[in-house]
Order: C-alpha cells, then sequence, then structure tokens
C-alpha cells in the first residue's frame, strides 16, 4: 500500500492534491503537511518546514511514506521581491527530498518523488509557439531560475543514484477553492472575482499576453497519472510539458463576458508584463502524451463556465451581480 506525503499542502495545488489522492488511495494513505495550522481540514496532517531535513526525513521514516509530493516554492511574482529567498526556499526544499530520497533507496526502501517545474524556466530566446520538449531555456526570473537548476538536479539524482523523480513543467493553473500565490498568471483567477463582484477587472498584462494555462481538474489528473506511471515508461527525468489551453487576458473576458454581458475589462500592465513576455505562448507537449498517455480535457468556454458557477456557490463574490444563475 501506498503512503503518500504532500509537503506544500495548503497551497492551490497541494490542497486539491491531497483531495484527489485521498479519494484514490483512502485518507489513511496520504499526510498533509504545510508550515502552519492544517488550513483545509485534511484527515492527517503534520506541520512541516521544508527547510528543516531532519524533522522531514524523521517524518518520512515515522509513516514508512513511499511517495512525496514536494510542492513547496514561491513563485514569480514573489521570488522577484526576495530572491535570496526564493533561491532557498525553492532548492533546499527540493535538495532535501532528493537527498532523502537517495538515502533511503540506498537502505532498500524506495520513495518516488514529485516536484513541480515550471513554463518559467524557459526564457526569451526559448521558441514561444509550441515551446519543444528540448529547447533553449534562458529564464529571467529567480523563480525560473530555480526551476531551471532544479529540473537539472532531478535528472542528476536519477542518473548518478537512480532516485525515481518526476516532473511536470506547470501552466499557469486556475481553480477556485484555493487563492494562487504570487504567480504572474494570478490574473486568470482574480478576473473571475472581479466578474462576479460586478467589478471592472484593471489587468496587470496587457490584452494581447498569450500564456499556457491548465483547469485544476487537469493538473491534478496530469501529476497523478504521472506518478501512477511505470518508471520505464519515463522517458523525461527533467520535467515534461503538459499544455492544457492557451489564451491572452481580451480572449478571456471575452469568455467571460459570453456569460456576463456586463462584465468589463481595462488594462494597466506592470512589471509582471516583462515577465510574461518572457515566457512561451503555448507548448507542445507530444512527449508526455506519448509516454504516459497526457491528454488535456477543458476548454476555455468549460472552464469559464464551471469556474463562475462555484465561485459564485461560494456566494462571497456573487453578490452584486444580478441576472447570474450559479
Ligand atoms: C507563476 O505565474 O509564477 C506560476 C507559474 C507559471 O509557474 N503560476
Amino acid at each position: 500500500m501506498e503512503k503518500i506525503l504532500v509537503i506544500g499542502a495548503n497551497g492551490q495545488i497541494g490542497s486539491e492534491l491531497v483531495e484527489a489522492l485521498s479519494a484514490q488511495h483512502g485518507a489513511e494513505g496520504v499526510i498533509a503537511s504545510d508550515l502552519g495550522a492544517n488550513l483545509h481540514r485534511a484527515a492527517q496532517y503534520e506541520q512541516l518546514d521544508v527547510l528543516d531535513a531532519v524533522r522531514m526525513q524523521r517524518l518520512i521514516e515515522r509513516h514508512q511514506i513511499t511517495q512525496v509530493y514536494q510542492l513547496a516554492a514561491m513563485l514569480s511574482v514573489t521570488g522577484e521581491q526576495s530572491p535570496l529567498k526564493a533561491w532557498a526556499l525553492n532548492m533546499d526544499g527540493l535538495l532535501h527530498i532528493l537527498e532523502i530520497a537517495r538515502e533511503r533507496g540506498q537502505a532498500g526502501a524506495p520513495l518516488r518523488v514529485f516536484w513541480p517545474s515550471s513554463v518559467a524556466a524557459f526564457g526569451p530566446h526559448t521558441p514561444a509557439v509550441a515551446t519543444p520538449q528540448t529547447t533553449i531555456m534562458d529564464p529571467t526570473t529567480m523563480y525560473g531560475i530555480s526551476k531551471l537548476a532544479g529540473e537539472r538536479l532531478c535528472e542528476y539524482y536519477f542518473h548518478k543514484f537512480d532516485v525515481d523523480v518526476r516532473s511536470i513543467r506547470y501552466p499557469g493553473i486556475i481553480s477556485y477553492k484555493s487563492p494562487p500565490g504570487g504567480g504572474t498568471t494570478d490574473y486568470a483567477i482574480a478576473i473571475f472575482h472581479a466578474a462576479l463582484r460586478g467589478d471592472c477587472y484593471q489587468c496587470y498584462l496587457g490584452p494581447d499576453t498569450t500564456l499556457p494555462m491548465m483547469y485544476m481538474p487537469d493538473a491534478i489528473r496530469a501529476t497523478i497519472a504521472l506518478m501512477d506511471a511505470p518508471a520505464a515508461q519515463i522517458r523525461v527525468r527533467s520535467a515534461y510539458n503538459v499544455a492544457g489551453l492557451s489564451f491572452s487576458p481580451s480572449e478571456l473576458a471575452q469568455a467571460i463576458a459570453r456569460v456576463l454581458p456586463q462584465f468589463e475589462i481595462r488594462y494597466a500592465p506592470d512589471q509582471r508584463q516583462a515577465i510574461a513576455d518572457s515566457w512561451p505562448h503555448s507548448l507542445d507537449d507530444s512527449q508526455a502524451r506519448a509516454d504516459w498517455g497526457w491528454q488535456p480535457q477543458a476548454d476555455l468556454e468549460q472552464l469559464t463556465a464551471d469556474m463562475l458557477k462555484n465561485i459564485a456557490a461560494q456566494k462571497i463574490y456573487a453578490s452584486r451581480v444580478s441576472g447570474f444563475i450559479a
């Protein structure tokens, strides 16, 4: 039986991953962990600072963990506010778990590791359309630099120490359950909340800034499918491109306006524009499709309808909108 530890369980992806893994393995098979309190009422929860390697190791031994999802990280915008902290958190968090996995593997108790990379690992010289799996990577943010370095570490630990580590280059993830934390793609969530409040949304990216995005159910499916795939099928040990959908703020605004015709958007690009401009518009994910059967499901219309319905059902944001039925 698998025993799974999710580090960063209070975050946007972590909270939904714990739910999905508990549905698959039973709540007794999944331990959520994060810095503070058990925000999402996980059935099993341990406080853990990803920088505390000793506690991490004890916890993994005590619970006889077989799989770890190490999701704790600082994203692109907050990373630029504190670059050295972003480097320390993103790199040491990964190194600690890779070292523990190396030691456990050598002791005959192998640990499978998931670590998230990002489209932020690409840069201005990367081909922007249908970005290939293997290409130029020259990230300009500390977050992106840490993701590229992390990818190299994952491949290194796989080849050198046989650590079964797997990774995805996440696009911007869109979800309604938990807020994102300091990314460049966060506008694609905030816009729905503004629309349901009846506010004109002031977008910090220009109207034509196309970025790769993914709806959370697709992101969770991709993550678990990659971790469940037989090791022999995983031919990429840095990180896989996975595409969901690609759209610009104006295309998303038009999709929202098809449901809420009174919705308005205004554009006031700020320093986040430069980050977005250095990232791809779309990804070629043929390797993930071939190796472990990746197939995205959500399209822009579905995503828009689902986001509006679910955020409205939370009631907090829907009060000033008339004519929208959740
Ligand atoms: C961010 O915007 O920083 C993240 C990412 C694309 O990794 N959502």
